[in-house]
């Protein structure tokens, strides 16, 4: 790439002038950021183009991931990493005054997703090409990703996201690939005179899906990738046509607009689905170009249809890109002339599914109306489908109408999309054992007895190169200095720590890195909030999506329970902690707000009381990201994943702050369950109801709150505080509602019920970290339990398992 430093600084001059009419002296630290990216994406121009001939040449099986979220943050830090190149860079750029952390701090967060499922998708990419494997992204370029998070007077208020506001270095338009979606309209059927049936969809209107590819640098290995973001563009030409038709020029832009909303923001739900119109249009975008794109590039290896695939797989992240199934029924059938059964054998043999969550709220089921009118086509071959599929049924177990009834696709009134994936679907997996039997002996039950060899299970796994060699430098250091490089190439070599967990030099090299990077988000959260840390004391973070679920109101409560504590014997006897939370709440998510708002409120409370200023803070920091996620994780002990048991289908932020050394405090939920198995009983705290418990009281109707209200002093000491007159409600009904959650409507997550079980465990951190030593040693184990949870582990089991494909190049 480029030899020497001095190699990089004349290509890097040569990039400010060519690019921006610039000089080094007269750049700009968002000039420099731009030129050096498109340095760089110039750069790996090369190998894109070489991976991509490659996989051509040798007909190469090529893997689409359908994903309507790829929370990708920031790229240049991690293509640096990946391109090996950061060396030559930092030094080239010091060499000519520019610091590489501060042009990194230039480039806005690619903000394409709402939590976990988006950013398991950006860590997939990482994975599949530093494996070499043949692995794409397909999704949606929104103009507005995840809104921007502000905290005014305790209270979320959410803001635009303009992350294309400067310039994406990284991607390239590519109008010559665009492809065209249409949407309405109607279908008629006519018969040729062999008997077949032909359709023919008249009076639609139709967009232009424009991809924009941006490549996936594997580290250390000849393979781009390509994550392909559609955009729409309406067509001009078209829509005029209509317009003059219908007589109404009059409102001629406003259609395009309508037309060009399809891509304009992410929906900023999480396990969540509101079931509007215009996101049953992205979806439907995203599917029908994407598969038209796929089938296209099939189509250049000339190989007969029954070769499809062994050629395509084409994954769905959750039900959101289902329609993949009858889209591509659609294109084999109308536009390929395949007959319905040869098609159905191709579609299923190509599709593979992951669910992601058994939150009843985030099931897709859409009105068959609305699916009739947007998607007339696409509607009746899902009815074709569903038809057929409750035949084979009736054959299987005739007369059984109830079960029939319960597995049909479209039911109710509604088309179920879960039904739908399993049903076209080669492959239906879960995203940790927990979840997986989970899906298995409940939720899917009925369709698990149908098709149980279609049911299987892949852990979640997160990129160890983002999220510890690029956010944490000095930790990945100590560990090749410890064991060597290899685990960089094979995470799982990092349980080699193992044989250092008594070496007083490695575990104090270990609370020695801990400590500076504590020191370095203090002395941030300074500069940017002015609130003062102490970096001796515990660093507590509860970071994820809010949710009820997620229940960081247990968390909140707590903590006001120890500051009651320590108002009530000042002198108590505990290691000063800080607890930082960040989290950000769908828009129309009441609940969720307003315990944003009291955490906010008991951040303030708490860090404007001098009688428990040296013993406690609370930080809630704003606009919860990708990129604050790699400032928060390296400088964490103490990781919350205290979901109600069953309902966090696996949690990757668990595994996040596990690989970069905090110890865990969870429920037995999600991958919590497996991190537990690994590190063993002394190594994580683990507390509460078991997720059966949590199972077996919903299905006998809940557990009494009000009875442990009434009988835990300490717990009904505390609700009280958010309605009585208190420092947290200053006599305000502001909480009034959390409090009813909690005491008359039954508490729905079991915060009441888990309270004394999570205080107990946080009472055992807080004697277990005074040990230094000891708790040195349980950071190390779990670091070197991580490796497991490395997305390449993840990443291979479904290359084997599900898409069947091997790799074409290795490591260098
Ligand atoms: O997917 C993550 C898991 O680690 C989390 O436990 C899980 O909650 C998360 C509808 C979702 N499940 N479902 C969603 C997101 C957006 C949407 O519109 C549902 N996200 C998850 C990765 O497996």
């Amino acid at each position: 790439m480029f030899s020497d430093k001095e190699e990089f600084k004349q290509a890097f001059s040569q990039k400010l002038e060519a690019k921006l009419g610039k000089t080094v002296e007269t750049a700009t630290e968002v000039d420099a950021y731009r030129a050096l990216g498109s340095l760089l994406r110039e750069r790996i121009g090369k190998k894109w183009l070489e991976t991509n001939q490659r996989y051509e040449q040798e007909k190469e099986k090529q893997v689409y991931y359908f994903s309507m979220e790829f929370l990708i943050g920031r790229l240049m830090g991690n293509n640096l990493l990946n391109m090996q190149l950061v060396d030559v860079v930092a030094e080239g750029l010091k060499d000519l005054g520019f610091d590489l952390g501060e042009l990194e701090e230039e480039e806005s967060d690619a903000g394409l997703g709402n939590g976990g499922l988006g950013r398991l998708a950006a860590c997939f990419l990482d994975s599949l090409a530093s494996l070499g494997l043949a692995g794409h992204g397909y999704g949606i370029r929104y103009k507005y990703g995840m809104f921007d998070q502000q905290i005014i007077d305790g209270n979320q208020i959410e803001f635009p996201d303009l992350w294309l506001s400067r310039e994406f270095v990284w991607e390239v338009r590519r109008p010559e690939e665009a492809v065209e979606v249409r949407f309405g309209g109607h279908v008629s059927s006519s018969e040729d005179e062999d008997g077949n049936l032909h359709f023919d969809h008249y009076d639609y209107e139709q967009v232009q899906a424009v991809p924009y590819d941006v490549p996936v640098v594997g580290y250390n290995s000849d393979t781009v990738n390509t994550l392909r973001l559609w955009s729409v563009e309406a067509n001009l030409d078209d829509t005029i046509k209509k317009a003059a038709r219908l007589n109404e020029f009059g409102n001629f832009l406003g259609h395009k607009r309508s037309l060009e909303a399809i891509s304009e923001f992410l929906y900023p739900d999480d396990s969540h689905e509101e079931g509007k119109r215009l996101r049953l249009k992205q979806e439907y975008f995203l599917v029908s170009a994407g598969v038209q794109s796929a089938v296209r590039a099939f189509e250049q290896l000339d190989l007969p249809w029954s070769a499809f695939p062994e050629k395509v797989a084409l994954h769905i992240n959750d039900t959101h890109p289902a329609m993949v199934i009858p889209e591509l029924m659609r294109v084999l059938m109308d536009e390929k002339q395949l007959g319905w059964k040869e098609a159905w054998k191709i579609t299923q043999a190509s599709v593979s599914y992951t669910n992601h969550t058994t939150l009843s709220e985030a099931l897709e089921a859409w009105p068959v109306d609305m699916v009739r009118q947007l998607l007339p086509r696409i509607f009746m071959i899902t009815e074709e489908i569903n038809e057929r599929f409750c035949q084979s049924l009736w054959k299987k177990y005739p007369g059984e109408f109830d079960r029939i009834a319960e597995l049909a696709i479209i039911a109710d009134g509604q088309v179920k999309m879960a039904h739908l994936s399993i049903v076209g679907s080669h492959s239906i997996n879960g995203v940790a054992r927990l979840h997986t039997e989970i899906l298995k002996l409940r939720e899917m039950k009925i369709f698990y007895d149908t098709f149980p060899e279609r049911f299987n299970n892949k852990t979640n796994g997160i990129t160890h190169r983002r999220w510890l060699m690029h956010a944490n430098k000095p930790l990945a250091g100590l560990i090749t200095d410890t064991i060597g490089e290899d685990w960089i190439n094979e995470p799982a070599q990092l349980t080699d720590l193992l044989a250092y967990r008594d070496d007083a030099g490695v575990l104090d090299g270990l609370n020695h890195i801990k400590q500076k990077n504590k020191e370095k988000l203090a002395s941030w959260v300074y500069q940017t909030k002015g609130i003062s840390l102490d970096p001796q004391s515990i660093f507590d973070v509860h970071i994820k999506r809010l949710h009820g679920y997620k229940r960081q109101l247990l968390n909140a409560l707590h903590i006001m329970h120890i500051y009651n504590k320590v108002k009530m014997d000042p002198s108590l006897d505990m290691a000063p902690r800080t607890f930082f939370f960040g989290a950000k709440a769908a828009q129309g998510y009441h609940y969720a707000k307003k315990i944003i708002k009291l955490i906010n409120t008991i951040a303030d409370v708490v860090n404007n009381d001098p009688v428990v200023s040296d013993k406690l803070k609370v930080v809630f920091l704003e606009n919860y990201s990708v990129s604050l996620a790699e400032r928060i994780i390296p400088a964490a002990n103490v990781s919350e994943q205290i979901s109600t048991a069953s309902k966090e289908a696996s949690g990757t932020g668990n595994m996040k702050l596990m690989m970069n050394g905090a110890l865990t405090l969870g429920t037995m939920d999600g991958a919590n369950v497996e991190i537990h198995e690994l590190v063993g009983d002394d190594n994580i705290y683990t507390f509460g109801l078991s997720s059966e418990e949590v199972l077996e009281y919903y299905r006998s109707g809940g557990y009494s709150s009000k009875q442990v209200y009434e009988t835990d002093e300490v717990v009904r000491l505390t609700v009280d505080q958010l309605i009585h007159y208190s420092p947290f409600s200053k006599g305000d009904t502001e909480f009034q509602e959390i409090y009813d959650s909690l005491v008359h409507h039954n508490d729905e997550f079991f915060v009441l019920k888990d309270f004394a079980a999570y205080a107990a465990s946080q009472q055992q951190i807080n004697f277990d970290y005074q040990e230094k030593q000891s708790w040195g040693k349980k950071s190390l184990i779990n670091i070197a339990h991580a490796g497991k949870f490395s997305s390449d582990r993840t990443i291979q089991e479904y290359a084997a398992d599900i898409w069947r494909i091997a790799p074409v190049n290795t490591f260098k």
